[in-house]
Protein backbone atom coordinates (compact mmCIF):
# COMPACT_ATOMS: atom_id res chain seq x y z
CA UNK A 1 0.00 0.00 0.00
CA UNK A 2 1.24 3.46 -0.89
CA UNK A 3 1.95 5.78 1.48
CA UNK A 4 2.15 9.50 1.31
CA UNK A 5 3.79 11.57 3.63
CA UNK A 6 5.03 15.35 3.59
CA UNK A 7 7.85 16.63 6.33
CA UNK A 8 5.78 19.72 6.64
CA UNK A 9 3.11 18.33 8.86
CA UNK A 10 6.15 19.66 11.51
CA UNK A 11 5.03 23.40 10.47
CA UNK A 12 1.94 22.67 12.93
CA UNK A 13 3.43 22.85 15.80
CA UNK A 14 1.17 24.26 18.04
CA UNK A 15 2.22 25.49 21.92
CA UNK A 16 -0.86 24.99 24.09
CA UNK A 17 -5.01 24.35 23.78
CA UNK A 18 -7.72 25.19 26.38
CA UNK A 19 -8.37 21.91 28.04
CA UNK A 20 -10.21 21.53 31.36
CA UNK A 21 -10.32 25.15 31.76
CA UNK A 22 -6.05 25.47 31.30
CA UNK A 23 -3.56 26.01 28.54
CA UNK A 24 -2.01 22.49 27.99
CA UNK A 25 0.31 21.32 25.27
CA UNK A 26 -1.55 20.23 22.86
CA UNK A 27 -2.64 16.84 21.86
CA UNK A 28 -2.14 16.94 18.33
CA UNK A 29 1.65 17.23 17.81
CA UNK A 30 4.60 16.47 15.11
CA UNK A 31 5.34 12.88 16.90
CA UNK A 32 1.87 11.57 15.85
CA UNK A 33 3.15 11.68 12.34
CA UNK A 34 6.70 10.39 13.46
CA UNK A 35 5.55 7.62 15.30
CA UNK A 36 3.55 6.53 12.48
CA UNK A 37 5.98 7.12 10.01
CA UNK A 38 8.42 4.89 11.86
CA UNK A 39 6.28 1.80 12.08
CA UNK A 40 5.08 1.93 8.61
CA UNK A 41 9.14 1.77 7.86
CA UNK A 42 8.98 -1.21 10.39
CA UNK A 43 6.32 -3.25 8.96
CA UNK A 44 7.37 -2.39 5.45
CA UNK A 45 3.68 -1.34 4.60
CA UNK A 46 4.53 -0.24 1.40
CA UNK A 47 6.77 2.77 -0.66
CA UNK A 48 6.53 6.25 1.21
CA UNK A 49 6.07 9.27 -1.30
CA UNK A 50 6.17 12.88 -1.20
CA UNK A 51 2.57 14.23 -2.36
CA UNK A 52 2.09 16.85 -5.43
CA UNK A 53 1.14 19.93 -5.05
CA UNK A 54 -2.54 20.40 -6.35
CA UNK A 55 -3.09 24.28 -5.18
CA UNK A 56 -6.21 25.72 -4.25
CA UNK A 57 -8.67 24.33 -6.82
CA UNK A 58 -9.22 21.20 -4.74
CA UNK A 59 -9.90 22.86 -1.84
CA UNK A 60 -12.10 25.52 -3.04
CA UNK A 61 -14.37 22.74 -4.01
CA UNK A 62 -15.20 21.55 -0.31
CA UNK A 63 -14.35 24.75 1.65
CA UNK A 64 -15.59 28.67 1.17
CA UNK A 65 -13.46 30.55 -0.38
CA UNK A 66 -13.13 33.37 2.55
CA UNK A 67 -12.83 30.78 4.82
CA UNK A 68 -9.71 29.74 3.10
CA UNK A 69 -8.60 33.35 2.55
CA UNK A 70 -8.56 33.65 6.43
CA UNK A 71 -6.44 30.63 6.98
CA UNK A 72 -3.83 31.76 4.63
CA UNK A 73 -3.43 35.60 6.25
CA UNK A 74 -5.08 34.60 9.96
CA UNK A 75 -1.10 34.09 11.63
CA UNK A 76 -0.09 37.57 10.05
CA UNK A 77 -3.26 39.40 10.90
CA UNK A 78 -2.65 38.15 14.28
CA UNK A 79 1.26 38.84 14.71
CA UNK A 80 0.17 42.43 13.97
CA UNK A 81 -2.20 42.48 16.74
CA UNK A 82 -0.66 40.27 19.75
CA UNK A 83 2.52 39.19 18.27
CA UNK A 84 4.36 35.97 17.39
CA UNK A 85 5.22 34.64 20.66
CA UNK A 86 2.00 33.51 21.45
CA UNK A 87 -0.25 31.12 19.02
CA UNK A 88 -3.89 32.60 17.80
CA UNK A 89 -6.93 31.02 19.58
CA UNK A 90 -10.51 32.17 19.72
CA UNK A 91 -12.13 33.48 22.78
CA UNK A 92 -15.82 34.92 21.18
CA UNK A 93 -18.40 32.90 19.67
CA UNK A 94 -21.78 33.57 18.72
CA UNK A 95 -24.73 32.83 20.60
CA UNK A 96 -28.13 32.98 20.01
CA UNK A 97 -29.61 36.25 19.31
CA UNK A 98 -26.33 37.51 18.52
CA UNK A 99 -25.78 38.11 14.06
CA UNK A 100 -23.22 36.31 11.81
CA UNK A 101 -24.25 38.54 8.83
CA UNK A 102 -21.28 39.77 8.04
CA UNK A 103 -17.44 38.75 8.85
CA UNK A 104 -15.90 40.75 11.85
CA UNK A 105 -12.94 43.19 10.34
CA UNK A 106 -10.96 42.99 13.74
CA UNK A 107 -8.76 39.20 13.71
CA UNK A 108 -10.05 37.98 17.02
CA UNK A 109 -13.70 38.40 16.02
CA UNK A 110 -12.65 36.28 12.41
CA UNK A 111 -11.04 33.96 14.88
CA UNK A 112 -14.32 33.29 16.52
CA UNK A 113 -16.52 33.67 13.35
CA UNK A 114 -14.51 30.81 11.60
CA UNK A 115 -13.90 28.58 14.44
CA UNK A 116 -15.75 26.58 17.21
CA UNK A 117 -13.30 25.71 19.89
CA UNK A 118 -10.41 26.85 21.86
CA UNK A 119 -8.29 23.84 21.22
CA UNK A 120 -7.45 24.63 17.35
CA UNK A 121 -4.78 27.03 17.57
CA UNK A 122 -3.08 28.83 14.34
CA UNK A 123 0.21 29.03 14.33
CA UNK A 124 2.81 30.38 11.67
CA UNK A 125 3.34 27.36 9.81
CA UNK A 126 -0.53 26.08 9.85
CA UNK A 127 -1.15 27.06 6.50
CA UNK A 128 1.86 25.26 4.84
CA UNK A 129 1.03 21.82 7.29
CA UNK A 130 -2.52 21.36 6.62
CA UNK A 131 -2.48 21.82 2.85
CA UNK A 132 0.50 19.61 2.30
CA UNK A 133 -2.00 17.09 4.57
CA UNK A 134 -4.55 17.93 2.25
CA UNK A 135 -1.94 17.34 -1.10
CA UNK A 136 -1.32 14.13 0.87
CA UNK A 137 -5.32 13.11 0.72
CA UNK A 138 -5.45 14.11 -2.90
CA UNK A 139 -2.27 12.50 -3.70
CA UNK A 140 -3.75 9.08 -2.48
CA UNK A 141 -7.04 10.11 -4.67
CA UNK A 142 -5.06 10.05 -7.32
CA UNK A 143 -3.69 6.56 -6.65
CA UNK A 144 -7.09 5.07 -6.56
CA UNK A 145 -7.67 6.92 -9.60
CA UNK A 146 -4.96 5.16 -11.00
CA UNK A 147 -6.42 2.06 -9.99
CA UNK A 148 -4.39 0.82 -6.73
CA UNK A 149 -6.81 -0.76 -4.49
CA UNK A 150 -5.89 0.99 -1.46
CA UNK A 151 -3.54 3.67 0.07
CA UNK A 152 -2.68 5.70 3.43
CA UNK A 153 -2.46 9.58 3.38
CA UNK A 154 -0.32 10.08 6.26
CA UNK A 155 -2.27 13.13 7.31
CA UNK A 156 -1.34 15.77 10.19
CA UNK A 157 -2.97 18.22 11.26
CA UNK A 158 -6.44 16.19 10.99
CA UNK A 159 -9.10 17.21 8.99
CA UNK A 160 -12.67 15.43 9.91
CA UNK A 161 -13.87 18.44 12.17
CA UNK A 162 -13.50 20.99 9.41
CA UNK A 163 -16.33 22.39 7.90
CA UNK A 164 -17.23 24.01 4.53
CA UNK A 165 -15.65 27.75 6.72
CA UNK A 166 -14.75 26.23 10.13
CA UNK A 167 -12.09 24.80 11.66
CA UNK A 168 -11.72 23.42 15.07
CA UNK A 169 -11.10 19.81 17.26
CA UNK A 170 -7.21 20.23 15.41
CA UNK A 171 -8.47 20.40 12.53
CA UNK A 172 -8.70 23.03 9.53
CA UNK A 173 -8.59 21.84 6.11
CA UNK A 174 -11.15 18.31 5.53
CA UNK A 175 -8.68 16.21 3.79
CA UNK A 176 -10.97 13.36 3.79
CA UNK A 177 -13.81 15.42 2.32
CA UNK A 178 -11.09 16.55 -0.31
CA UNK A 179 -10.10 13.77 -1.20
CA UNK A 180 -13.52 12.24 -1.62
CA UNK A 181 -14.54 15.28 -3.58
CA UNK A 182 -11.56 14.63 -5.76
CA UNK A 183 -12.84 11.15 -6.59
CA UNK A 184 -16.02 12.19 -7.35
CA UNK A 185 -14.99 15.10 -9.59
CA UNK A 186 -11.92 12.32 -11.24
CA UNK A 187 -15.05 9.79 -12.09
CA UNK A 188 -16.53 8.35 -9.61
CA UNK A 189 -20.20 8.36 -9.50
CA UNK A 190 -20.90 7.72 -5.66
CA UNK A 191 -18.00 7.74 -2.99
CA UNK A 192 -18.48 6.55 0.72
CA UNK A 193 -16.64 8.08 3.61
CA UNK A 194 -16.06 5.94 6.58
CA UNK A 195 -15.24 7.63 9.83
CA UNK A 196 -14.18 5.49 12.84
CA UNK A 197 -12.33 8.10 14.93
CA UNK A 198 -13.40 8.12 18.45
CA UNK A 199 -14.78 11.73 17.84
CA UNK A 200 -17.82 12.58 15.30
CA UNK A 201 -17.04 13.90 11.97
CA UNK A 202 -19.31 16.98 12.08
CA UNK A 203 -17.37 19.13 9.75
CA UNK A 204 -17.64 16.03 6.89
CA UNK A 205 -21.39 16.21 7.88
CA UNK A 206 -21.87 18.99 7.28
CA UNK A 207 -19.76 19.52 4.03
CA UNK A 208 -21.85 16.49 2.49
CA UNK A 209 -25.42 16.91 4.08
CA UNK A 210 -26.96 17.92 1.72
CA UNK A 211 -25.21 15.54 -0.95
CA UNK A 212 -27.07 12.00 -2.15
CA UNK A 213 -23.59 11.08 -3.93
CA UNK A 214 -21.52 11.50 -1.20
CA UNK A 215 -22.05 8.88 1.90
CA UNK A 216 -21.01 9.97 5.31
CA UNK A 217 -21.14 6.91 8.13
CA UNK A 218 -19.73 7.78 11.36
CA UNK A 219 -18.88 5.61 14.41
CA UNK A 220 -18.26 8.11 17.63
CA UNK A 221 -18.54 8.53 21.43
CA UNK A 222 -22.06 9.67 22.26
CA UNK A 223 -22.49 13.50 21.85
CA UNK A 224 -24.55 13.50 24.73
CA UNK A 225 -20.84 13.06 26.50
CA UNK A 226 -17.89 13.98 23.93
CA UNK A 227 -17.07 16.47 21.98
CA UNK A 228 -18.19 17.60 19.54
CA UNK A 229 -21.02 17.36 21.63
CA UNK A 230 -23.16 19.67 19.02
CA UNK A 231 -23.50 17.03 16.64
CA UNK A 232 -23.32 13.33 15.43
CA UNK A 233 -26.24 12.39 16.92
CA UNK A 234 -28.32 9.28 15.57
CA UNK A 235 -31.20 11.53 14.20
CA UNK A 236 -29.28 13.56 11.97
CA UNK A 237 -29.86 11.49 8.59
CA UNK A 238 -28.89 14.39 6.23
CA UNK A 239 -31.13 16.92 4.24
CA UNK A 240 -32.62 17.66 0.63
CA UNK A 241 -30.68 14.96 -2.03
CA UNK A 242 -28.88 13.77 1.34
CA UNK A 243 -31.57 12.52 3.32
CA UNK A 244 -30.57 8.90 4.51
CA UNK A 245 -26.88 9.77 3.16
CA UNK A 246 -25.73 10.59 6.62
CA UNK A 247 -25.58 7.31 9.43
CA UNK A 248 -24.07 8.46 12.74
CA UNK A 249 -23.47 5.26 15.00
CA UNK A 250 -22.55 7.12 18.50
CA UNK A 251 -21.18 4.52 21.11
CA UNK A 252 -21.18 4.62 24.88
CA UNK A 253 -18.32 5.45 27.05
CA UNK A 254 -16.23 2.23 27.50
CA UNK A 255 -17.01 0.63 24.11
CA UNK A 256 -14.45 -2.33 23.64
CA UNK A 257 -14.11 -4.50 20.13
CA UNK A 258 -17.62 -6.27 20.93
CA UNK A 259 -19.57 -3.42 20.93
CA UNK A 260 -17.53 -1.63 18.16
CA UNK A 261 -17.82 -4.52 15.88
CA UNK A 262 -21.38 -4.69 15.87
CA UNK A 263 -21.56 -1.18 14.63
CA UNK A 264 -18.93 -1.27 12.37
CA UNK A 265 -20.86 -4.43 10.54
CA UNK A 266 -23.84 -1.93 10.57
CA UNK A 267 -22.09 0.48 8.52
CA UNK A 268 -21.19 -2.11 6.01
CA UNK A 269 -24.43 -3.04 5.35
CA UNK A 270 -25.11 0.56 5.08
CA UNK A 271 -21.99 1.15 2.60
CA UNK A 272 -22.77 -2.04 1.07
CA UNK A 273 -26.77 -0.80 0.01
CA UNK A 274 -25.18 2.56 -1.93
CA UNK A 275 -22.73 0.50 -3.68
CA UNK A 276 -19.91 3.18 -3.80
CA UNK A 277 -16.89 3.41 -6.18
CA UNK A 278 -14.55 4.01 -3.53
CA UNK A 279 -14.42 4.47 0.07
CA UNK A 280 -12.36 7.18 2.30
CA UNK A 281 -11.62 5.87 5.74
CA UNK A 282 -11.32 8.62 8.13
CA UNK A 283 -8.63 6.90 10.88
CA UNK A 284 -8.45 8.08 13.98
CA UNK A 285 -6.63 5.48 16.15
CA UNK A 286 -8.12 7.62 19.37
CA UNK A 287 -10.56 4.72 20.59
CA UNK A 288 -7.47 2.97 21.87
CA UNK A 289 -7.80 1.92 25.64
CA UNK A 290 -4.54 3.81 26.41
CA UNK A 291 -6.06 7.00 24.63
CA UNK A 292 -5.13 10.20 26.68
CA UNK A 293 -8.41 12.41 25.87
CA UNK A 294 -11.05 9.55 24.74
CA UNK A 295 -13.13 6.91 26.28
CA UNK A 296 -13.19 3.79 24.08
CA UNK A 297 -11.29 0.68 25.21
CA UNK A 298 -9.97 -1.14 22.04
CA UNK A 299 -6.94 -2.84 21.69
CA UNK A 300 -3.86 -2.61 19.70
CA UNK A 301 -5.06 -6.38 18.11
CA UNK A 302 -8.45 -4.83 17.53
CA UNK A 303 -7.27 -2.31 15.06
CA UNK A 304 -6.16 -5.42 13.06
CA UNK A 305 -9.63 -6.71 13.14
CA UNK A 306 -11.26 -3.19 11.84
CA UNK A 307 -8.96 -3.36 8.69
CA UNK A 308 -9.68 -6.64 8.37
CA UNK A 309 -13.79 -5.70 8.58
CA UNK A 310 -12.91 -2.33 6.27
CA UNK A 311 -11.46 -4.81 3.92
CA UNK A 312 -14.19 -7.33 3.53
CA UNK A 313 -16.32 -3.91 2.32
CA UNK A 314 -14.60 -5.04 -1.21
CA UNK A 315 -13.89 -1.29 -2.24
CA UNK A 316 -10.95 0.76 -3.33
CA UNK A 317 -10.05 2.32 -0.21
CA UNK A 318 -8.06 5.52 0.84
CA UNK A 319 -7.47 5.61 4.67
CA UNK A 320 -6.77 9.41 5.68
CA UNK A 321 -5.30 10.00 9.19
CA UNK A 322 -7.07 11.47 11.70
CA UNK A 323 -7.06 11.71 15.74
CA UNK A 324 -5.11 9.41 18.25
CA UNK A 325 -3.23 10.56 21.24
CA UNK A 326 -1.69 7.91 22.78
CA UNK A 327 1.77 8.50 20.88
CA UNK A 328 3.82 5.30 21.82
CA UNK A 329 1.02 2.96 20.78
CA UNK A 330 -0.25 5.19 18.08
CA UNK A 331 2.49 3.77 15.23
CA UNK A 332 1.22 0.10 16.24
CA UNK A 333 -2.66 0.71 16.29
CA UNK A 334 -2.42 3.06 12.65
CA UNK A 335 -0.22 0.41 11.34
CA UNK A 336 -2.35 -2.64 12.42
CA UNK A 337 -5.54 -1.47 10.35
CA UNK A 338 -3.58 -1.17 7.07
CA UNK A 339 -2.35 -4.66 7.61
CA UNK A 340 -5.40 -5.90 8.77
CA UNK A 341 -6.77 -4.47 5.96
CA UNK A 342 -3.83 -6.15 3.63
CA UNK A 343 -3.77 -9.17 5.50
CA UNK A 344 -7.70 -10.23 4.94
C1 LIG B 1 -9.77 15.71 17.21
B1 LIG B 1 -9.89 14.41 16.44
C2 LIG B 1 -10.60 16.78 25.82
C3 LIG B 1 -10.85 17.94 24.88
C4 LIG B 1 -10.77 17.51 23.47
C5 LIG B 1 -10.88 18.41 21.21
C6 LIG B 1 -10.75 17.04 20.68
C7 LIG B 1 -10.44 17.04 19.22
C8 LIG B 1 -10.26 15.69 18.62
N1 LIG B 1 -10.85 17.14 27.19
N2 LIG B 1 -10.95 18.59 22.59
O1 LIG B 1 -11.20 13.98 16.21
O2 LIG B 1 -9.16 13.32 17.04
ZN1 LIG C 1 -10.72 12.08 17.38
Amino acid sequence: MIVIYSEEHRLQAGRSELNDGQLVPCYEKPSRADIVHARIDVVGLGPVVEPSRHGLAPLERVHDAGYLGFLQSAWDEWVVEHGAEIDALPLNWVAPGMTRRSVPRSIDGRLGFYSFDAGTPITAGTWRAATAAADCALTGAGRLREGDRSAFALCRPPGHHAGRAFYGGYCFLNNAAVAAQSLRDGGAARVAVLDVDYHHGNGTQEIFWDRGDVLFVSLHADPADEFPYFCGHADERGGGAGEGANLNLPLPWGTDWNGYAQALATAAGRIGAFAPDALVVSLGADTYGGDPISRFRLLSEDFLRMGAAIAGMGLPTLFVMEGGYAVDDLGVNVANVLTGFLEA
